[in-house]
């Protein structure tokens, strides 16, 4: 099973996260509800098992809640992915959600890099701040090694939006991580 179990506290978070990237029971807590509600939808999506446990301090705002949750969550694909023998490698899916159409391209390619262009009309979503879905995927492409491209051509509407990002976020990794067989997806050999 290809599974990671991490920790981390800081003096602004705590994280306790259990990922398996071959499905498992979702529970995902952080505080922030419409934050959960997109963990939840990419866990899905990407049928990962994700048990999830933030306690931030939301009392200063949502940042590094969010921003910690992206660098642990990182951390644990890239730790479940192993020496990546035998996976896909890219993955890509585009989400429509209503008005709004999301796209992501990425590559478990141990080259970090996020590429993100999405409008966000609305600077709050419920007590998320719109803003903080781009460190999201930068701390998430960072910690995991993705090369992580996302776009909204177009949406009105920044729960719209937000939600086709998570989802095409989830389809893609689902794609990306699945074992075709074979050895490491690449000329170099290694990723
Ligand atoms: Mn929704």
């Amino acid at each position: 099973m290809r599974t990671a179990e991490l920790t981390r506290t800081t003096k602004e978070t705590d994280i306790s996260l259990k990922l398996s990237l071959d499905g498992g029971p979702v529970a995902v807590s952080t505080g922030i509800g419409f934050f959960d509600h997109m963990l939840t939808a990419f866990a899905f999506y990407a049928r990962f098992g994700l048990e999830l446990k933030v306690t931030g301090d939301l009392y200063v705002d949502g940042h590094h809640t969010v921003e910690d949750t992206g660098i642990v969550l990182g951390q644990a694909v890239r730790e479940a992915l192993g020496d990546k023998k035998g996976i896909r490698r890219f993955g890509s899916a585009y989400v429509p959600m209503d008005e709004a159409l999301c796209f992501t391209a990425l590559d478990c390619s141990n080259r970090p890099f996020l590429v993100f262009d999405a409008p966000m009309p609305q600077p709050m979503i419920g007590d998320y701040d719109a803003c903080l879905t781009v460190e999201f995927m930068r701390a998430l492409a960072v910690n995991a090694g993705l090369t992580l491209h996302q776009k909204c051509p177009y949406g009105d509407n920044a729960h719209h939006i937000t939600e086709g990002l998570f989802k095409s976020l989830g389809l893609a990794l689902k794609d990306a991580v699945k074992i075709e067989g074979g050895g490491v997806v690449s000329t170099k050999g290694v990723l």
